[in-house]
């Protein structure tokens, strides 16, 4: 199990927070998702034999934010 740490750009509420933290463990390998809206980061833990980096990121990506 690996696990990122993303810095966050472009939430302005609450509720985007969760939509990154539900889009992320809704992908298929990662197994939880901790995104905090005050620290503009999010935690995210996934095995790397299922799913990327480069794929959390483009799948928030897509979402309108921006994770680095
Ligand atoms: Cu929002």
């Amino acid at each position: 199990m690996e696990k990122i740490e993303l810095k966050l750009e472009g939430m302005h509420c609450g509720s985007c927070a969760i939509g990154i933290q539900m889009i992320a463990s809704a992908l298929d390998g990662v197994s939880s998702a901790q995104v905090d809206y005050n620290t503009k980061k999010g935690v995210f833990e996934f095995d790397s034999a299922k799913v990327s980096k480069e794929k959390i990121i483009k799948a928030i990506e897509e979402l309108g934010y921006k994770a680095t």
